[in-house]
């Protein structure tokens, strides 16, 4: 089960009350105030780790809290510190305050730490009240309690390579040719329902991820279809493969599809529009007319896009596509400028 979006509470230790003492010992008259203060309370974190790749876990385990401080005693005792917890989280995690909105981390690297719920303050105990003309306080306070939030965390796949495209348009058909992902392929529209990620090895020691997500369809950004929530998979990518499907079976326009698809990626965000982009005419054997082929790769070229022709039928096109997408994005950073727009 894909799980990229969950609810969570996270609960931080209350801080232990300050006591109220005195100190009361033979020979020693008017010993003096003596109530410790209370410990902290244990903080919350969040730590980014490898060892996760969906947010399931936490539909099992939704609530996280850290211990509280204990209190004060007498005899200047200051209360043990509540301890804190550790909660892992895949890299690629989104945090949300639930109830606000506000974003409040962004997990990009293993081992990256983010505190979502301090600790209370522990009271102070009455023997920190005194003074030179105040030498019997009798006032203590109470521990803070410590931070509750309710979290919304949102999983964003860390991957190099994002497919986009309509239903059936050869999104899943490419990640079972060119990794070891074998997602389910039909011929029927959103066969696809959660993402994918498949890791491509170039035969050199290199690797980069392919995300395949859902197929997009007009309207999705208004809901039609699976909607356009999986375009955030898809956000952090260096490069979009933009898929078309050019045989007669589609029953559309491949040019038509091309435009929809881009009006919804941009109504979805700028950033994706930005993004660095090939065009792939795919089942390319099942294209009688070469029009549809010619007017795809014209549109292409007007918008200074790089165009591949791919059939997994013939097996055409597909290791050239597959070594195009390793040169941009395994590129050094530097050469960045692969900014085809
Ligand atoms: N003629 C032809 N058909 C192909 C080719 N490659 C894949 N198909 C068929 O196209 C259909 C759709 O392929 P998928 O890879 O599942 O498409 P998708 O983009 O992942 O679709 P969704 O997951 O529904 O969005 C399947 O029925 C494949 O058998 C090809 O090269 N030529
Ligand atoms: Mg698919």
């Amino acid at each position: 089960m894909f799980i990229d979006e969950v609810k969570i509470l996270v609960k931080a230790g209350n801080g232990g009350n300050g006591c109220l003492a005195f100190r009361r010992e033979k020979f020693v008259p008017r010993g003096g105030p003596s109530g410790g203060d209370g410990g902290r309370g244990g903080d919350v974190t969040l730590v980014a780790s490898q060892h996760y790749n969906t947010l399931l876990h936490f539909r099992f385990n939704p609530e996280h809290k850290a211990q509280r401080g204990r209190h004060g005693e007498g005899s200047n005792r200051t209360g043990r510190e509540g301890e804190s917890i550790e909660v892992a989280t895949p890299v690629g995690t989104v945090v949300y305050d639930a109830v606000t909105g506000e974003l409040l981390h962004d997990f990009t690297q293993a081992g990256d730490r983010f505190i979502v719920a301090h600790g209370g303050r522990g009271g102070r105990g009455n023997a920190r009240f005194a003074t030179s003309t105040h030498q019997a306080p009798t006032e203590h306070e109470d521990g803070k309690p410590g931070e509750e939030r309710q979290l919304r965390l949102e999983l964003k796949l860390l991957a190099d390579v994002g497919l986009a495209g309509f239903p059936n348009a050869w999104k899943s058909t490419l990640i079972s040719r060119i990794s070891a992902a074998r997602p389910k392929i039909a011929d029927y529209p959103f066969t696809t329902l959660e993402p994918n990620l498949g890791v491509v090895s170039t035969g050199d020691d290199r690797t980069f991820v392919v995300a395949d997500i859902p197929g997009l369809i007009e309207g999705a950004h208004l809901g039609h279809g699976l909607g356009v929530q999986f375009l955030r998979h898809i956000e952090r990518t260096r490069l979009l493969a933009h898929l078309v499907d050019v045989s007669e079976a589609s029953g559309r326009d491949p040019v038509q599809d091309f435009e929809i698809v881009m009006t919804e990626l941009a109504s979805f965000s700028e950033s994706l529009m930005e993004k660095p982009m090939i065009v792939v005419a795919t089942k390319l054997d099942a294209a009688q007319d070469p029009e549809r082929v010619a007017s795809l790769e014209r549109l292409a070229a007007e918008r200074g896009l790089p165009f591949y022709k791919v059939s997994s039928v013939t097996g055409e096109g597909i290791e050239g596509l597959k070594r195009a997408m390793a040169d941009i994005v395994l590129a050094p950073p530097d050469a960045d400028a692969l900014h085809f727009r």
